[in-house]
């Protein structure tokens, strides 16, 4: 969080102080040394990250459309594949990516514009060959597609699909429909704000859960931007999602589970949250969106309002701040309490002591991975980037981050930055 001009260094010690009991800010553990080196640089916009059975890296180039393998020790790289996707915006594109090999599955966005889909390549001989579609026509925006990707240990595919930012910045009189189920198993368009589970040729699997009387891919829903999602050693599901300015959540996902967004953010404690329903206003067109203001015509629900047994609330939020929070004074989006939770990957290793059982979360905000232990948290490897994706080596000591080509983070003294340190890179970190 950024420094308030003027504080003393007495109240910001305990303010922060504060912030660690209250858990609004990370507790300062002492972090094993790590050393840190450049794998690659000026991939266009790594997005996932994947250390394969070859020992090689894999990594899916968002902005170009292209899968490439990428040699850990040395850097360096090829190009396995492209698939016919450009992004148009800083959330779409070539997406997640599942290995199976010989089989690649991959999620992208794809024109006309609106649209997600998951392909299944052979690789064969060093490159992507015979594309078949496993789903297509799932709903996408250029904002909160969401699209990360995963195979379960029941051999299933994971997708998250995200809200497609209805109900904010220029999709704000379009109706969010992260609460809405779908009519039947063909209703993609009620997919928004879901986690699908997929059998590997597309159809829906016969366990799904049942929801308002359909059996449809969903698997969980009432998600706004959950762009992570990792298996645990029981199979336990976990996902990482991007909230509004504050209520980023960690989420162990049930099936059947309702995780409340747009109704409720984070807990369901009415507090800076509230759900401005600007697509419900009737003269939504003639209004300017505001993050900080709600004009009178917009209708307003309070969190303790919203009542569904299925509601699941988080594990952990990064951050909860009372209703009073006074986010326009802050310095904007960089600002607010949020981390901007990109992935999440799980370390079952003992190599590091302390760490087994963690989750790992890098943050698009702040350039550093979040460990999550219980609730135990710990920030580390700070750099002047955007974390997008982490990959984690088979000696449990060797990390690999993928860092966004472009955007905004915070500098080493919090302030907001465009000047990113290693744009489009893999950085290695190693345990000493
Ligand atoms: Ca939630
Ligand atoms: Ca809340």
């Amino acid at each position: 969080m950024c420094d308030k001009k003027g504080m003393t260094r007495f109240t910001q010690v305990f303010a922060a102080v504060l912030g660690v009991v209250l858990g609004l800010v990370p507790a300062a553990l002492p972090e094993p040394p790590f050393a840190s080196r450049v794998v690659v640089e000026g991939l266009a916009g790594p997005w996932e990250i994947l250390l394969g059975p070859d020992r090689q890296l894999w990594v899916t180039e968002r902005i170009a459309g292209r899968v490439t393998r990428v040699d850990p020790a040395s850097g360096a790289r090829t190009t396995v594949g492209s698939v016919p996707s450009r992004a148009v915006g800083t959330q779409d594109g070539l997406l997640g990516m599942a290995l199976d090999l010989p089989y690649v599955y991959v999620a992208y966005t794809y024109s006309p514009r609106g649209l997600l889909k998951v392909v299944r390549y052979n690789y064969e001989s060093g490159r992507l060959t015979a594309p078949v579609d496993v789903i297509t026509g799932l709903p996408a925006t250029t904002d909160h597609v969401s699209g990360r990707l995963a195979i379960g240990p029941d051999g299933k595919l994971y997708l998250t699909v995200g809200d497609g930012g209805a109900n904010q910045f220029e999709h704000f009189c379009d109706r969010n429909l992260a609460q809405e189920l779908p009519s039947s198993p063909r209703d993609f368009s009620r997919y928004r704000g879901k986690i699908l589970r997929i059998e590997p040729d597309g159809s829906v699997p016969a366990d799904n859960p049942v929801l308002h009387g359909v059996r449809s891919h969903v698997y969980s829903y009432g998600h706004r931007n959950a762009q992570g999602i990792v298996f645990g050693p029981a199979g336990q599901l976990y996902a990482s999602e991007q909230g509004p300015k504050s209520d980023d959540e960690l989420n162990l996902i049930r099936p059947g589970g309702n995780y409340g967004w747009p109704r409720v953010a984070g807990y369901r404690d009415d507090k800076a949250y509230v759900y401005a329903n600007w697509s419900a206003a009737e003269n939504c067109r003639d209004l300017t969106f505001s993050d900080y203001r709600i004009p009178a015509s917009v209708p307003r629900l309070e969190e303790s309002s919203f009542r569904d047994p299925a509601l699941v609330p988080p594990l952990r939020t990064f951050f909860t701040v009372p209703d009073q929070h006074d986010f326009e004074a802050e310095c904007g989006h960089s600002c607010w309490p949020t981390i901007a939770p990109s992935s999440i990957d799980f370390y079952g290793s003992a190599a590091i002591p302390g760490w087994q059982g963690s989750l790992l979360i890098p943050s698009l905000k702040d350039g550093a991975v979040y460990r999550v232990a219980g609730a135990e948290t710990q920030t580390v490897w700070r750099t002047v980037n955007r974390y997008r994706d982490l990959a984690i080596g088979e000696d449990g000591r060797t990390f690999y981050v993928a860092t966004d080509a472009g955007g905004r983070t915070k500098d080493l003294a919090g302030e907001p930055t465009e000047e990113l340190a290693n744009p489009g890179a893999i950085l290695e970190f190693t345990a000493g």
